[in-house]
């Protein structure tokens, strides 16, 4: 299968971890795409009507999107613990968790549009700030509810934690002007632990 991506999107970076995490890398060709909503690629759009990355590619020609869907579609693929759990509250704790994180990520995604590809004289300070305020009650929830992401150091993941960790990778790679540690020491403690996984510094973000 191929796994079309970017090495700077949190989402792909979700998707690789879990991979990494649950032994499949070798099994995923990796294909560099670019795409931007005011430069659709058309080769993505041939396997993805969203035109958007991640999308993984099947052995049979069929694809899957979004990050969530190719994760939960790995997950079959193992034998190991797996990255959602099937049922009781920790389920629903986790796909919590997971929305914020991806939520985080959607956000920072949308202010980096807005302030690198819209052209100057269009953006919208205000539109931007409202993102902002979404990234930082997403962070100030998960400062408070650290016990709920889980254990940072623990032998096995969930997708709870991937999505946190991939929204502030992305924030450290794109918006470190932020400092989303100030007044945030535990998520910090935390994002510090996890980082240290060997999935986390093969996939570290890039340009
Ligand atoms: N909900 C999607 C979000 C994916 C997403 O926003 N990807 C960005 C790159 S990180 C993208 O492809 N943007 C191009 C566009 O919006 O046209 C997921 O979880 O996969």
């Amino acid at each position: 299968m191929k796994l079309l991506s970017a090495p700077a999107s949190p989402f792909g970076r979700k998707v690789k971890i879990v991979a990494i995490e649950k032994g499949m890398m070798d099994k995923i060709e990796y294909v560099a795409m670019a795409t931007a909503p005011s430069a659709p690629s058309e080769t993505l759009a041939r396997d993805n009507p969203l035109i958007k990355i991640p999308t993984l590619v099947l052995d049979d020609g069929r694809s899957l999107y979004d990050s969530f869907v190719i994760c939960d579609y790995l997950d079959t693929l193992h034998t190991g613990s797996k990255v959602l759990p099937a049922a009781g509250t920790r389920r629903w704790e986790v796909l919590t968790v997971h929305a914020l994180g991806s939520g985080i990520a959607d956000a920072a995604i949308l202010c980096r549009y807005e302030n690198v590809l819209r052209p100057e004289a269009l953006r919208w300070p205000d539109w931007t700030q409202g993102q902002m305020k979404k990234i930082a009650g997403g962070l100030d929830w998960l400062e408070s509810n650290v016990a709920v992401i889980g254990n940072a150091g623990a032998s096995d993941v969930d997708l709870g934690q991937v999505a946190v960790a991939c929204a502030l990778g992305y924030l450290d790679f794109r918006f470190a002007d932020i400092n989303w540690r100030v007044a945030r020491p535990r998520l910090d403690g935390w994002f510090v632990e996890f980082s240290k996984r060997t999935s986390m510094q093969r996939t570290m973000p890039s340009a």
